[in-house]
């Protein structure tokens, strides 16, 4: 007999998954995990028997529920689905996916919207940060399409503004978890970095790369994917986060210069398959260490001036705009907010069935 579960498929920034309503997801954490295994279709690379798309950023899951804290509309969930393995992961926030977020507690009536705008507060499970969502609602309802165009999406949408207030350091424990802008691992200069997500930063340059190659030549390049991820398990414990082998943390972020006058440029290794753009909390995070000097990147940065900054940290299809307002005090060196742009869309809602 199959099994069903009333779904959303959802597109949230560059990134694509199924939402649900916690109430109606099994409430025991193995048999949560099954089920969303059979409605993915992992473990299969091309995951045929399942609404998963083949790759990590269209295998992505959210949660939903109201919420019982203070102020706080709804609590978000965010589960990585392996692509060809039997593993879901909680070990990871994801921006983009949250961009999905206000709209489907507003589709569902978890919030009720305004006539105009609706601003959803989300209590993010994963990190225990929330974020503020500026969501278009005339009438009442979501609008989806709009002028708004982000890099790796065609065409142009509405627009979800979000500020994240207080995530620095809250997958690690710290902006800079070793205590340091730098660190030399496995004979690499590194800086370990959490604005929200664990990423680990390296010099294009020290790894025998311009930084603007192709990602099909990154991941077709086996030396260079041993030296990431014997780096990454190396970085794991110095960036509190354990033994880090069947986590999707930290990502690997090669940085140079900016090619289209941008803060910086990156590829994005997620960990194994590099990213078509880059994350949104990834993007926050090496927006706000290239900004301060001593981390990794800083000296081939385009740095902007004032205590607001728009940052565009650039990728393989385009760039993404990180507004990061640093603290009055210098020395504290913690982002006081970090807003981003991005669009989402309601794809499909019914039921999706599971063996
Ligand atoms: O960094 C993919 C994405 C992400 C993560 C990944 C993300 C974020 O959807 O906030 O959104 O890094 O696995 O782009």
């Amino acid at each position: 007999m199959q099994k069903a579960i009333p779904c959303l498929l959802m597109r949230g920034g560059t990134s694509k998954g199924a939402y649900f309503l916690a109430e109606d997801m099994p409430a025991d954490t193995a048999e949560r995990d099954r089920a969303l295994l059979g409605i993915m279709g992992s473990p299969d690379k091309r995951q045929i028997d399942g609404v998963g798309g083949a790759h990590p950023l269209t295998s992505k899951v959210a949660i939903i529920k109201k919420s019982e804290r203070p102020g706080v509309d709804v609590d978000y969930l965010f589960l990585q689905v392996f692509v060809d393995e039997a593993k879901v992961s909680s070990s990871q926030n994801c921006g983009n996916i949250l961009a999905g977020v206000g709209p489907f507690a507003i589709e569902k009536g978890l919030v009720k919207a305004n006539d105009g705008e609706t601003i959803v507060t989300v209590y993010m499970e994963n990190t225990d940060s929330i974020a503020k969502q500026r969501i278009l609602t005339p009438g009442g309802k979501v609008e989806y399409a709009g002028n708004a165009a982000i890099d790796g999406v065609p065409g142009t949408h509405a627009p979800i503004m979000i500020e994240f207030l207080d995530v620095a350091g809250s997958s690690c424990g710290a902006l800079f978890p070793s205590g340091n802008f730098v660190d030399e691992v496995n004979g690499l200069k590194v800086t370990l970095v959490d604005n929200g997500m664990p990423v680990v930063m390296i010099d294009a340059r020290d790894l025998g790369l311009r930084g603007d190659e192709s990602i099909e030549a990154l991941e077709g390049n086996a030396d260079l994917k041993k030296t990431i991820e014997a780096l990454r398990l190396a970085c794991g414990p110095l960036m509190n986060l354990g033994d880090v082998k069947d986590k999707t943390v930290p990502k690997m972020t090669i940085v140079s210069p900016p090619k289209q006058g941008g803060l910086i440029n990156t590829r994005s290794f997620i960990p194994h398959r590099v990213h078509d753009a880059v994350g949104v909390l990834a993007a926050a995070s090496v927006a706000t260490a290239a900004n301060i000097p001593g981390a990794v990147g800083h000296d081939l940065a385009n740095i902007p001036s004032g205590k607001r900054r728009m940052c565009e940290v650039e990728h393989p299809t385009g760039s993404m705009g990180v507004e990061v307002e640093l603290d009055d005090d210098s020395k504290v060196l913690v982002p006081k907010s970090t807003s981003i742009m991005r669009t989402a869309r309601l794809l499909m809602a019914g039921t999706v069935y599971y063996l």
